[in-house]
Formats: C-alpha cells, sequence, structure tokens
C-alpha cells in the first residue's frame, strides 16, 4: 500500500546524533534558561523545532559548491553566480548580499523611511517592525481580519485587505508611505500564503500612487506552492514560473535565504530602481561590506545561488509542505487546537485556546512552549504576546489576538518518525493541560525581547513525573 504521504525525495548521506535526556535533565535546563527556549542549548533538546531559520540541510550539490568558495574581497565570482540566479528566478534588477534578512531590512528602513512615516503590512514582523520603528515609522497592519481569527480556514489568509491600505493612503497621503511591506507567507499568521490576484491588486493600487512594493520574500518558495495548489489560472505552472510572476509584483524584496534559499547563513536586498540601489551600494558598506559580498563569504553565496535553484523542485516543496500537514493532521485527530489552515512552514498550536485557564498577562504561549520542552524535550517557539513586544507610545503590551507556539519544521531535517514523537508530546501535554500554571515575567529585554526574556512559574515545578514516552536514557537510568 503506498502512503496516504510523499517519502522524503532525498537520501540520507551524513547523520547527526541527537540528544537524549531525563526529565530531571530538562527541568534544570530550562530553569537555568529562564523559562526560554531560547536560552536553551541545542544539545539539551530532542527535537529541534524552535525555528526553520538558518536549520536547512544542505544537499551534496550546495556542499561541494561551498568548496568552490572565490574569497576574494570583492567582485567574487560566487557573488556573480549569486547575482545572475537571483535575477533569472527572481527577476529584480539589483542584488545587495547581507548576512541575513535583518540586514537586508536595516539598509531598506534606513534609506527609504523619514520620521513620522507610515509602513504598511501584511501582520507584523519582529525584526521587520523593529527595524522601521527604530526609523522613526509607524507600522499599520493591513491583513485581512481572518488572519487573526486562528479558526477561520481560508486558502489566502495572508492577503493585503485593499481597502485597509486604501483607508490609509487616503488617511497620511502616499507620500507619508515609503513602501507596503508585504510579506509572502505571512509567519505570524501560521505561514499563510498571498494569492497571486492580491499580489497583483496591491501592485495595482500602489504603482499610479509612486509608492514601492516591497515583499518580505522569506518564504516566497512556500507562498509560490498554496498559490499552484490553491488558486485555478496557477494549477498547471511550474513553481518556478509562480515565483517570477509573483515578483514581477514587487518593486524589491528583502530575503532572509536561511529560509528558502536552503542555506545556513545568508540574506539580500534587491530593487529595480537604479537610484535606490545607488544608495544602498553605499549604505551596505557601512553594515554588511563592499556591495558584492554584504558580510557573506564566498563560499556562503554559492551555496545560496545554488539553494535557489533547489527550492524550485517540485518535490522539495511538495514534501516540505506535506511534513506540515502530517504532524497537524495527527493533532487535529486528538483534538488539539492549532492555527488553520495549516502553512508551510510550521504547525502553531493555539495556546489561547489549549491553556484556557490562563490569561494572556501570564505568558500562555511562553509557558506551553516550556512544557513542551519539560515534558518531551522537544523545543518550540513562542509566538504571542512575548514576541508582540510593547507599544512604542504607551509602553504597554501588544496583545496579540493569535497566542501561539511554533512546531517549526527545519527544512530536510527531520523524518515522519520524528513528527510522530512530536505529536505524542503535544497529546500527553493536552491530556494533563489543566494541570499547567502561567508564568511571570522576571527580567525583559528592550528591544526584540522574546530572544532572552526570563521568566518563572507562578508554582514551583517538579522533577517527579515520569515522562509519557521516557527516552533512552530515562530507560538506561531506569
Ligand atoms: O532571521 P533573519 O534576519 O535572516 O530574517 C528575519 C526575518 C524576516 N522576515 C521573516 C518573515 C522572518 O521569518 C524572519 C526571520 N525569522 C525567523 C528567525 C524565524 O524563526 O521565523
Amino acid at each position: 500500500m503506498h502512503p496516504s504521504y510523499p517519502a522524503e525525495p532525498y537520501k540520507i548521506k551524513v547523520v547527526e546524533p541527537i540528544a537524549m535526556t531525563t526529565r530531571a535533565q530538562r527541568l534544570q535546563y530550562i530553569q537555568e534558561a529562564g523559562y526560554n527556549t531560547f536560552l536553551l542549548n541545542s544539545q539539551q533538546c530532542y527535537i529541534d523545532l524552535l525555528t526553520d531559520s538558518g536549520t536547512t540541510a544542505m544537499s551534496d550539490n550546495q556542499w561541494a559548491g561551498m568548496m568552490l568558495g572565490d574569497e576574494a574581497y570583492a567582485g567574487s565570482k560566487n557573488f556573480i553566480h549569486l547575482q545572475e540566479v537571483v535575477r533569472e528566478y527572481y527577476g529584480f534588477k539589483h542584488i545587495i548580499p547581507t548576512h541575513q534578512g535583518r540586514g537586508a531590512e536595516n539598509l531598506l528602513s534606513r534609506l527609504c523611511i523619514q520620521p513620522g512615516d507610515y509602513v504598511p503590512g501584511n501582520m507584523y514582523f519582529t525584526t521587520t517592525r523593529a527595524h522601521q520603528e527604530l526609523n522613526g515609522a509607524t507600522f499599520v497592519d493591513i491583513i485581512i481580519d481572518e488572519a487573526h481569527d486562528s479558526q477561520i480556514d481560508l486558502p489566502f489568509k495572508g492577503n493585503v485587505d485593499i481597502a485597509k491600505l486604501q483607508k490609509l493612503i487616503d488617511e497620511v497621503g502616499p507620500e507619508r508611505i515609503p513602501y507596503v511591506c508585504v510579506a509572502v507567507t505571512v509567519n505570524l499568521a501560521g505561514g499563510q500564503p498571498v494569492s497571486m490576484a492580491n499580489l497583483r491588486a496591491v501592485h495595482a493600487l500602489c504603482a499610479p500612487l509612486g509608492i514601492k512594493v516591497m515583499f518580505d520574500a522569506t518564504r516566497c518558495v512556500e507562498n509560490a506552492y498554496f498559490i499552484k495548489e490553491r488558486e485555478a489560472t496557477h494549477h498547471h505552472q511550474s513553481i518556478r514560473d509562480i515565483l517570477k510572476e509573483m515578483m514581477s509584483y514587487a518593486d524589491g524584496c528583502t530575503m532572509s535565504g536561511k529560509k528558502d534559499c536552503l542555506v545556513n547563513i545568508g540574506g539580500f536586498l534587491c530593487m529595480n530602481d537604479d537610484e535606490l540601489y545607488q544608495r544602498a551600494s553605499e549604505m551596505v558598506v557601512l553594515f554588511e561590506g563592499m556591495p558584492s559580498y554584504g558580510g557573506l563569504a564566498g563560499r556562503d553565496m554559492e551555496a545560496m545561488a545554488r539553494g535557489i535553484e533547489e527550492s524550485v523542485d517540485y518535490h522539495y516543496i511538495h514534501h516540505r509542505i506535506a511534513q506540515c500537514r502530517y504532524l497537524a493532521d495527527q493533532l487535529v485527530a486528538a483534538g488539539i487546537p492549532i492555527v488553520q489552515p495549516v502553512g508551510g512552514h510550521a504547525v502553531f498550536l493555539d495556546a489561547r485556546q489549549f491553556l484556557d485557564h490562563i490569561p494572556q498577562d501570564e505568558f500562555p504561549a511562553q509557558t506551553l512552549a516550556a512544557q513542551l520542552y519539560l515534558e518531551s524535550g522537544v523545543r518550540s517557539m513562542e509566538r504571542g504576546i512575548v514576541s508582540a513586544g510593547r507599544n512604542k507610545q504607551t509602553g504597554e503590551h501588544h496583545r496579540p489576538k493569535l497566542e501561539l507556539v511554533r512546531l517549526t519544521i527545519p527544512r530536510r531535517v527531520y523524518t515522519y518518525a520524528h513528527l510522530d514523537v512530536v505529536a505524542q508530546a503535544c497529546k500527553d501535554l493536552y491530556a494533563r493541560r489543566h494541570e499547567i500554571r502561567g508564568m511571570k515575567m522576571v527580567y525583559e529585554p528592550k528591544f526584540l525581547r522574546f530572544f532572552t526574556a526570563r521568566f518563572e512559574p507562578l508554582v514551583a515545578q517538579t522533577a517527579s513525573r515520569p515522562a509519557a514516552a521516557p527516552q533512552v536514557a530515562e530507560l538506561e537510568t531506569a
């Protein structure tokens, strides 16, 4: 019998052992980490679903490319290759490499934003909004309302609400909007895609007004897959062609290559505008390096160029999305609340519903992520009130409707068997959810607090509970 999901479209050539821990050890580790999964060491984690960023397994072809690194300070052949590939697959005229996505966000924000400007976007992302605000802009959320409801099932829940965008333009004037930032897909909404029709409509509204459309292209290949699957006019197009058409509705993009370019480090900024490119080339030398390396080694640019070519392979992206669905299906079958529909890079637990007895001020998603680690050694990430930070004017917490824990699937790293373990861990935790109590924040950094904030449980934790599915180390010490 054929399995109902696609098998891995690759075979395994190198393996990396993963850590086995006991519950008593995990209690010590999570206490030392201030109940923040970002502060755990990877060697303390069994299955690491913290992020899909930079955690990709590179192919043999990419590793071979690493050996062809031309480490010249200027004009490396790997930059030339990367430039060719970006032009071919994304279609933009100019590319400036950066050390990762936020390097490109820094440049774009500094180059385009004047204090008092507004930057509309389809939901905030942490680093993106931080750079916009650092440069004096106010971020305005113009995603469709449904994106803020975890249970509404729509094919393109990342879409821009064109009426919201029009309203902002009418209120502040096009001259106060340096660009619209459209994320394809929308990370914090659950990895939700934007339709081609919506991208076209945003472009059609902005172009005559002289407002640039800049994509956050971080997970654009996943977005292209969803367009192929869900937008009838694109069923028969290749991922590659869909990607190119998507990008034709933008004036440029920021890119975290650590996701859809299949590399462990790297990013870039693209634009068609010659004058913007000129200014970006002058600025990049201050923050990243020469415009022909932008903080990257030649070998890293080569790996990224090859990663881009591999990323549009249908079998690769089909399997990736299938892995997310495989995990989600098991959770849904067990009645566990998750964000619907399932996106392209992760399954998001709805912590608001999972721990409906914990108020948002006691950090239900942060608590759930810490408890999942304690229960099973599975590392996940909070994407709720802690990630949302504080309003820069009032100093109050932003209170997002979505209070989520992200189980993020690294690319080409884990098998379906690993996902079975993750599903079981979630089920075990769900069965005893009423015993879980919230936390208080005891250290709060000023910027991007979720990375290094520390917490304490409101009720002391004990090491006495045996894990429902003991790991090897526990069996050995039993
Ligand atoms: O982590 P960077 O600096 O390469 O990229 C920043 C960044 C920009 N946009 C989006 C949509 C992201 O998801 C993103 C980084 N995401 C991380 C680190 C994540 O864990 O989702």
